[in-house]
């Protein structure tokens, strides 16, 4: 795939690994909005789904494209970072193969064994089955996760490795000094740089305690009198999944930092506000993730009222900067829009658009109405579909054929951002009428939201489907060719 065996060494290609992560990246992410059409049409009615098969699927569809998100992003953060510091390319397959083993064992215990917990695997429920999956299937399922974890800590700890040896620290390489203007902007790291060690920081603390969790879960699937702390364990989840997902963002962004200038013919400006912004969201980041326990009565009152202000807060700095950096580097730059360009500017938009309805499920006299309705994945959807996945699919047009103005390359881009608008709106509209979240089965009234998100979806799929099928048609030419610059 990716090797060329010359006299016995194995030379591995940096360009064609990056490209190999993203044609799987890309396949899985039609494959996962296929499932969540299936979702989307089961609810609005339109086709049959049994409901403990509909749980199978939503958990399939969370693991997988929260799996994709990390993986996509993790091809983007490498592709940059390795201009600035030294990594080894025989880490990054690894951690692509441990991908896919660990996606074979999800999807065999979904598909095969019926493991329909959530991709959360709230503890204890994957023990809880109601004999609708065996402990072997919950053990492949939580197994699947815990390699596809062990991969993605190896490589973080490989570009921590780059890192540390040209920067000498991971405050230094975030831009600490430059942050509090003990330093000046201009000898800070690059963007890139900086955006990689807050992913770092974060996501190895998040996989230390996600594994920690995994392995307890493990255990009492097959010593059930083995118990853990429910409380606990919903606590360490929810600081692995919130960091692994944000993550995912804050790698994908880099896309936007290194992409948006080649077009515009101005750097991106990392001042003092850029730095200081990502310090602050690395340490919010990590303090966040009480907001998905807000409804837990048993928490220390204090945790949730904290949770709640840092949630306004949060995501607020990285994504300001970067908003406004985005807009100062395009606005009167002459830039001709091209997809490359396009989709990162959408991404930006998404994301910041998905942040509000986000922040406001964040608060807790909100979150009281609107926990577990439609409102939540509304949000999420828009700034991982709108936001995130736009980012990687601008990465995927930057690497392959960015140019073309017109022509199906466009029809592709309006399908993806008018389909995936029309779907997050009909989650967000339904959540507003409380509809649930995570219902297999829809009353009456609630059809119309499903049917028009179903729509929404279809078309989504079908942009999707038309700009990773252009990215496909220019791989082979882009595994030779060099970055636009
Ligand atoms: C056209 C694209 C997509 C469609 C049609 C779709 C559809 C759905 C549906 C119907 C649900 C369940 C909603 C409910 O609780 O009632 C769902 C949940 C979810 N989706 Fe998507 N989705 C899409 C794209 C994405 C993307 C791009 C991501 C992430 C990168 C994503 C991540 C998730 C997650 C994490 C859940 C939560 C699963 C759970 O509650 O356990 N989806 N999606
Ligand atoms: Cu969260």
């Amino acid at each position: 795939m990716t090797m060329e065996v010359t006299a016995g060494r194995v030379a591995l290609n940096a360009r064609a690994a990056v490209l190999a992560y993203l044609a799987v990246s890309g396949i899985v992410l039609l494959l996962m909005m296929l499932l969540g059409l299936t979702m989307r049409l089961a609810q609005a009615q339109w086709i049959d789904v049994e409901p403990d098969f509909f749980y199978v699927v939503m958990t399939m569809h969370g693991a997988g494209m929260v799996g994709i998100a990390g993986l996509s992003g993790a091809a983007v953060m490498w592709h940059f970072v390795r201009r600035h510091v030294p990594v080894s390319t025989a880490v990054f397959l690894v951690n692509l193969v441990f991908f896919l083993i660990g996606a074979v064992l999800i999807l065999g215990a979904g598909f095969i064994g019926g493991f329909g917990a959530g991709w959360t695997f709230l503890f204890p429920l994957p023990a809880h089955s109601g004999e609708l999956w065996s402990a072997n299937a919950a053990a492949a399922y939580l197994v699947g996760l815990m390699i596809i974890g062990v991969g993605f800590l190896l490589l973080h700890l490989d570009i921590a490795r780059g890192i540390l040896s040209v920067y000498g620290g991971l405050g230094a390489a975030l831009g600490v000094k430059q942050a509090f203007g003990l330093a000046p902007e201009k000898g800070g790291p690059p963007p890139a740089v900086a955006a990689s060690t807050m992913v770092l920081i974060v996501n190895i603390l998040g996989i230390a305690l996600g594994a920690a969790v995994l392995v307890v879960s493990l255990v009492n699937l097959y010593v059930p009198s083995f118990t853990f702390n429910a409380l606990a364990a919903k606590n360490m989840i929810y600081f692995f999944g919130h960091v692994f997902i944000n993550a995912t963002i804050y790698m994908a962004v880099i896309a936007v930092y290194e992409i948006l200038p080649v077009y515009t013919h101005r750097p991106w400006k990392a001042n003092r506000a850029f730095y200081f912004a990502w310090v602050l969201s690395t340490a919010m980041v990590l303090t966040v993730y009480t907001h998905h326990l807000l409804m837990d009565f048993a928490m220390p009152a204090w945790a949730l009222v904290a949770g709640q202000i840092i949630s306004w807060l949060s995501g607020l700095p990285v994504l300001l900067v970067t908003a406004f950096g985005t807009l100062a580097n395009v606005y009167r730059s002459g830039l001709r829009w091209n997809l490359a360009a396009a989709l990162v500017f959408v991404g930006v938009a998404g994301w910041a658009i998905g942040v509000i309805p986000a922040i406001a499920d964040g608060t807790i006299a909100v979150n009281s109405v609107m926990h577990n309705t439609q409102w939540v994945p509304g949000h999420f959807h828009t700034y991982l579909l709108l936001g995130m996945v736009a980012m990687m699919l601008g990465f995927t047009a930057y690497l392959t054929r960015p140019q073309p103005r017109y022509g199906l390359g466009w029809i592709g881009f309006w399908l993806y951002v008018g389909g995936g608008t029309l779907f997050v709106l009909a989650f967000l509209l339904a959540g507003s009428e409380s509809v649930p979240r995570r219902y297999a089965v829809h009353v009456a009234s609630w059809l119309p939201y499903d049917r028009v998100g179903s729509v929404g979806a279809a078309l989504a799929v079908t942009g999707v489907l038309i700009l990773i099928a252009r990215f496909f048609a220019g791989v082979r030419t882009a595994a030779q060719a060099e970055d636009p610059a």
